[in-house]
Order: C-alpha cells, then structure tokens, then sequence
C-alpha cells in the first residue's frame, strides 16, 4: 500500500532534513511538507529535499495567515487531490513522532479507518514534558472524551494514519479550529461517520531543537470546541 506523510513545518530547519530521510526509509512513503513561510529557511530545505528524493517529496509554500489547523487542511486536501495514495498520515516535524513508528500504524491500517499513534494508551509515555503540560494535556483528553463521546485514549495526537476513503468522507473544508482542536474535531467528524478508530502506542519524546508553537489561544479554543462538537452533535449542524 502506498503511503503519504503530511507534515506541517513552521521554524523546522534542523529537525527536517534527517526526519524527512528517516521517513522514506519506508519505501511505500512519500512525504509532503506543508510550509508556513518559515522565516528561518525550512521551505527552502523542503525544497533541497524534494529535488534530492525526485518524486517523493511534495512541498506546499502556504502565503497569508499562518496556522497548524489550516496547514492541515491544505496539505490534506491537496492530498486526497493530487496523490494516490491508499494511506494518508499526519506527523510533527519535530521527532516527538518518530517514523520508526509508522510500519505498526500503516500496519494497524487493515482493521481501523485511522490509527492515532498514542501517548495514553498503556499509562503515559510522554518523556521530557513539564509537569504542568502533561496533567494539561491528560486532563483535556479526560474531558474530550466525556464531553464528546470519543472514546480514543489520545484525540490530541497529531501522529495520525488514516486510509483515504475515511479521510475524503470527511468535511475538511468546514473544520474551522485551529491547534489541538482541530485535532479532536477531525477525530469527532470520523467518529460521527462510524469510522473505526484504532490506537497504536508510541513514546513521545518532546522536541530538542526548535521551540513549540503553542499558545494560550489554542488553549482556550480547545477547551470550547469539545462543547461546540457536542452541541452539534445533539442538535444538528446550524
Ligand atoms: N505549517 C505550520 N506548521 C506549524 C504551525 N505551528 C506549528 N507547526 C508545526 O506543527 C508541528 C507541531 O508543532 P509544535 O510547535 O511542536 O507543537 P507542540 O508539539 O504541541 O509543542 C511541528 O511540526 C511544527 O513545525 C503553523 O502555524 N503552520
Ligand atoms: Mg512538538
């Protein structure tokens, strides 16, 4: 089966290069880089890359508002558009996603419509987080769940695989969140159309190079969107 990696890339330029390599190891991947005019070179990187791999790498230059949740709709769009492939995954740039992961989520792929590659499904492998940002990131999964019906583990991993027909049923063109709520909605939209939704445990490792993009307006988005979704849910789309 043919695969695509979409990885969202802002400020990415030592990360980049080695993960890009380290995911077409795999020879049944291809890799997008979806750019957000980084100001510190990594789309020109992407570039170096996409002539070095020729054919494999695919790199999208995003011009205008920058954000991750708008990354993924683009690359995903232009996926479903332009690639063939029968797998279409997600992954940081950031090697808190280790490819080494990706053959046991493709594999997962046969029984489930998308597998989330998990930190809470056996305890919690999360290495190097603060204390705050873990407790953070455990309760907003405890909440997700009761507040939407999820029943994932892990509904805010970016670590995704999702087999193409499950990921075209989706509206992608209406998800309107952005950061770790755009997460947890897409996850919602397959939920709500009886996708199977499988989990494969990963080891999260956070970042060495580079800084995290995260912001208190992510935050607060993510803790309305499970009620929006919800209230969705029993009500009807407006
Ligand atoms: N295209 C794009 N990528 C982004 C943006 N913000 C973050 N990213 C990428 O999304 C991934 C996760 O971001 P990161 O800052 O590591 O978030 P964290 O892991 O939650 O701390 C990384 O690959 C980032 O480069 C953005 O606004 N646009
Ligand atoms: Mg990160």
């Amino acid at each position: 089966m043919k695969a695509l990696a979409v990885i969202p890339t802002y400020n990415e330029r030592d990360n980049l290069p080695d993960l890009v390599r380290a995911v077409l190891a795999n020879p049944s991947f291809a890799v997008m880089v979806v750019d957000d005019g980084s100001p510190d070179g990594t789309g020109a990187i992407a570039d170096g890359l996409s002539s070095e791999f020729p054919g494999r790498v695919d790199v999208v230059h995003r011009t205008g508002k920058r954000g991750l949740g708008r990354s993924y709709v683009e690359g995903l769009q232009r996926a479903l558009a332009q690639h063939d492939a029968d797998l279409i995954c997600q992954m940081d740039a950031d090697w808190s996603h280790d490819p080494k992961y990706l053959p046991a989520m493709v594999n997962a792929c046969t029984a489930h419509d998308v597998v989330i590659g998990s930190r809470y499904l056996n305890g919690v492998s999360v290495v190097n987080w603060p204390l705050r940002r873990l407790i953070l990131s455990t309760f907003a999964n405890r909440y997700i769940r009761a507040v939407t019906g999820l029943r994932a583990n892990d509904c805010t991993s970016g670590f995704r695989c999702w087999r193409r027909a499950a990921l075209a049923a989706l509206p992608l063109d209406r998800v309107v969140s952005d950061g770790y709520a755009f997460l947890t909605e897409m996850l919602f939209e397959a939920h709500e159309r009886g996708a199977r939704i499988g989990e494969v445990p990963i080891i999260f490792v956070e970042r060495r190079m580079g800084s995290s993009k995260l912001s208190s307006g992510v935050l607060l988005e993510s803790v309305l969107t499970p009620w929006r979704l919800r209230l969705r849910y029993l009500f009807g789309r407006p």
